[in-house]
């Protein structure tokens, strides 16, 4: 079984406490007691969500003791803190994560036992918070975590959205979507602070005026104020003491405005303030990559930041007489341009609120912020318009110009000829609608700039930020991304987490370099053994799930093909179709030369406005259809869409895979994430030189990843000696084959236009070069299938990948971002000084 380290009581009499023990008795004392004065329940009424919430807040109290000592312990030390300004956080299910970082897990697992309960099934009830769309939220939920355990002050802080990303149903195989609903049954992991709450105005105009001292300075009179309440969460550190709060706000309209609004008799006028006030927190908005530019969307951006920088302030006031040294005390992280907006308002708070003067104000600013930038695709670069951000935010639309043309006159003179790049670097884009560009806002206001991945941050330098590389090159940076091994090796992977602690002890979970302990091993044949055993038992539980998702019975003996991720035409789910198809147009030639049996699987949602994504996975349904039914082909061949991809049914997924889908268009993923889960699991890679895959291949040995595709050179010129898609089409003869299965209405019941907007766009345009990738591709593809039938050499290749992707732990990424970006220290928390208990 798993050999889990199991803690030491806390202190002396712990154990004998109901509230806080961590034996298996008192866990059950505790839970029996949670079930009866928190739920107002007994034993035969209770339903399995009561399980979970009294099982919930049994854990939460112990979590407790700890989050209040490491407040304490900050606080005493005015410890410089690392503020992460996300707009999401991908969190996903609480209950095992906090287990895992109690290290009570099987404490727990005896508790439920004795009381006839199976902790899995508890587990199971839990809905996640998914405060994001995909890998930049899921990315700040690894970086909490990591920043927890590695004992470093920190506080993140995001949006309490009511609605997270939506479910994903699938009917008749297009995506449908359904409301999230992850707050409706109560969440026991928040803790409400009513009283901890700032106002956030919106509107009106600005107002010159004479201060005090004769200084000219300007009055921003907004035109209405709501107010941003806290919900705190704490965040455990794994194998230490530390735990690190997150913070999201909720917006409600406030006391004051009700007062006024109510009063003057304009009952509906207010209740409409109100419903309007509190739509902001709403709902998170869907779109992973191209921006829409809606209203709502940028005052859900000013008000979780506006929010964020009052509560720093007043943290910082509690031991400074002004604002003089806070660039000192916080180091904000500004996840991608979403909350560059802060830019604006701590020069606002300085200015404004604080009576500072500009110079000094715009040192702090630009002293305090980080940016990390996430995507490279044009589409993709927030702007707004000039328009509606002067509605909006008519200060900070004030203060961006400043800011904009004390910048453009040191352009000047630093480029007396160039007026062009002048205007490139502008923080304003000219034409029929002016914009606010806000990369460049985040870039002049952060003293560095990182990108995700080694080939990502060179290309941010040599393309999106070309100009301000050239002006300020010491400014950037690289901090290639990485996830936490508790959650996605030792929660989603019990049996690899045991194998692994067997040979390196209980350390790598804290040190993922101890993976490599795992590397000498790789050819033995008795740790082979036990390491297939753990691949076909993930399989089975993947299968298992399979079949209760959608019905279909896929083959464990197979070899699993997967793919899951945001559904775009940049990540290519249809290169991954367009070889299924032949490998189905082989069989039923009698051509077929790689007799591997193969389960391809599919996961991910699209954004709902965004039409060939959505075409994508009803393609995805369409061919799985035909070729699920085909006895001819059906022994060889299964195709399956796990509905409604998310971190509960990813935990699931990545250990259970052979083989990773990697396939973007070389210089469009910017990293990628899943790559690194898949990886650490034991998955070989099939992909592209794009975002972390480069590196992962450096670290995994090239021998043991399954390489393709144009380089981003290569894409580069192919594109600009005039890429003519038709013509590969013309050439390559099971390619035009496979288009025109496609384009024949076998997959749509005959229709043959179905697809047209697919296949149409392939031929005529195909902006990411799939036609160009595709015979390379199915080359590789024969190799990993190849590869797949000598069970001891690809097994010898697993091993090697999970053994040699430590690097790709989150730690790592954290500790480089410390010691890098924010020059922050450990602040270790010991329970054990002071008394250690609760009054
Ligand atoms: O961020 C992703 C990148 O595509 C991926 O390559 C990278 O690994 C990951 C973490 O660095 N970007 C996103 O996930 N982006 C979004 O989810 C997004 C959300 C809201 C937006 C724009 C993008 O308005």
């Amino acid at each position: 079984g798993t050999a889990r380290k199991e803690r030491a009581p806390m202190h002396g009499s712990s154990d004998e406490r109901t509230r806080t023990g961590m034996s298996p008795e008192s866990l059950k004392r505790a839970f029996v007691d949670s079930m009866f004065y928190v739920q107002a329940r007994y034993w035969e009424v209770a339903t399995p969500h009561d399980l979970y919430m009294a099982a919930a807040y049994t854990v939460r109290d112990r979590m407790l003791e700890r989050w209040i000592r490491t407040a304490e312990t900050y606080r005493k030390a005015d410890a410089r803190t690392v503020c992460y300004l996300s707009a999401e956080y991908l969190l996903g299910p609480q209950l095992g994560n906090n287990l895992i970082n109690l290290g009570i897990v099987d404490s727990a697992r005896q508790g439920a036992r004795d009381l006839g309960i199976d902790l899995q099934e508890i587990l199971d009830q839990e809905p996640e918070p998914g405060l994001g769309n995909g890998g930049l939220g899921r990315l700040a939920a690894c970086y909490l975590d990591s920043l927890a355990t590695l004992s470093i002050p920190a506080i993140g802080y995001g949006i309490r959205y009511e609605h997270g990303i939506f479910d994903q149903k699938i009917v008749d195989g297009w995506q449908v979507e359904d409301c999230d609903l992850w707050l409706t049954n109560g969440n026991p992991w928040e803790i409400p602070r009513p009283l901890l709450r700032y106002p956030v105005r919106f509107g009106g105009h600005t107002e010159p005026y004479t201060d005090e001292h004769g200084r000219f300075r300007v009055r921003w009179v907004p035109e209405l104020d709501l107010y941003g309440m806290a919900y705190d969460t704490p965040v455990l550190g794994f194998g230490n003491d530390n735990t690190n709060l997150l913070r999201l706000w909720h917006a409600t309209a406030g006391r004051s405005f009700d007062l006024q609004a109510f009063h003057k008799g304009d009952y509906y006028g207010a209740v409409n303030a109100k419903v309007g006030a509190e739509n902001i927190t709403k709902v998170l908005y869907p779109n992973d990559e191209p921006e829409v530019g809606k209203e709502l969307r940028l005052k859900q951006q000013y008000f979780f930041v506006s929010c964020s920088l009052q509560d720093m302030v007043r943290v910082h006031l509690q031991h400074a007489p002004n604002l003089e040294g806070f660039h000192e005390r916080f180091a904000a992280q500004l996840n991608d341009t979403h909350p560059s907006i802060a830019v604006a308002e701590l020069m606002r708070l300085c200015l404004d609120e604080h009576g500072m003067d500009w110079e000094r104000a715009w040192e702090i600013t630009r002293r305090t912020f980080a940016y990390t930038n996430h995507t490279l695709l044009p589409e993709a670069l927030e702007t707004w318009p000039v328009e509606l951000f002067g509605r909006l935010l008519p200060r900070h639309l004030e203060i961006i110009y400043e800011i904009n043309a004390r910048f453009l006159d040191e352009l000047r003179m630093r480029y007396p000829f160039d007026p062009e790049r002048v205007a490139r670097m502008s923080l304003i884009e000219e034409g029929p609608v002016r914009r606010v560009r806000m990369a460049h806002l985040a870039t002049v206001g952060s003293f560095a700039v990182n990108g995700v991945a080694a080939i990502h941050s060179e290309l941010v330098k040599s393309t999106v930020l070309r100009d301000f590389h050239e002006l300020w090159p010491e400014k950037f940076h690289n901090i290639t991304n990485g996830v936490t091994p508790r959650r996605f090796i030792q929660l989603s992977n019990p049996d690899l987490c045991g194998i692994i602690t067997d040979l390196a002890g209980p350390g790598w979970a804290r040190d993922a370099e101890n993976l490599r302990t795992l590397e000498p091993h790789a050819d033995d044949a008795a740790f082979q053994q036990r390491w297939q055993a753990m691949k076909r038992a993930a399989k089975e539980r993947l299968a298992a799930r399979i079949r209760e998702a959608t019905g279909a019975v896929v083959d464990p003996q197979s070899l699993f093909d997967i793919q899951v991720k945001r559904i775009h035409e940049y990540k290519r789910q249809h290169l991954n179709l367009l070889h299924i198809v032949a490998l189905y147009h082989r069989i039923k030639q009698g051509t077929d030369s790689d007799p591997t049996p193969r389960t391809f699987v599919f996961g991910g949602k699209a954004a709902p406005g965004y039409f060939m994504a959505k075409l994508i996975i009803k393609l995805i349904h369409s061919v799985a259809e035909v070729i699920n039914r085909d006895p001819e082909v059906n022994q060889r061949l299964r195709v399956v869409f796990v509905p409604n991809f998310n971190v509960k049914n990813a935990e699931c997924i990545y250990p259970a895979a052979d083989l990773s889908e990697q396939i973007s268009t070389a210089g469009k993923e910017a990293s990628g994430t899943g790559n690194m889960k898949f990886s650490m699991n034991g998955a070989l890679t099939i992909g592209t030189l794009d975002g972390a895959n480069v590196e992962i291949r450096d670290a995994v040995g090239h021998e043991n990843f399954f390489l393709f595709g144009l380089t981003v050179a290569e894409v580069e010129r192919t594109l600009a000696e005039g890429y003519r898609p038709w013509e590969y089409y013309r050439s390559h003869d099971e390619l035009r084959e496979v288009i025109d299965l496609l384009r024949s209405g076998l997959f749509s019941h005959g229709d043959p236009d179905l697809f047209r907007p697919l296949t149409d766009s392939l031929l005529q345009h195909d902006p990411y070069l799939l036609l160009a990738d595709y015979p390379a591709y199915v080359e590789a593809q024969a190799r990993a299938g190849d590869a797949f039938r000598d069970p001891a050499g690809w097994t010898r290749m697993s091993i090697l990948n999970a053994a040699r992707t430590g690097f790709f732990s989150s730690d790592r990424a954290i500790r480089e971002y410390c010691r890098n970006i924010w020059q922050v220290e450990p602040m270790p928390v010991s329970l054990a000084a002071g008394n250690g208990s609760v009054p």
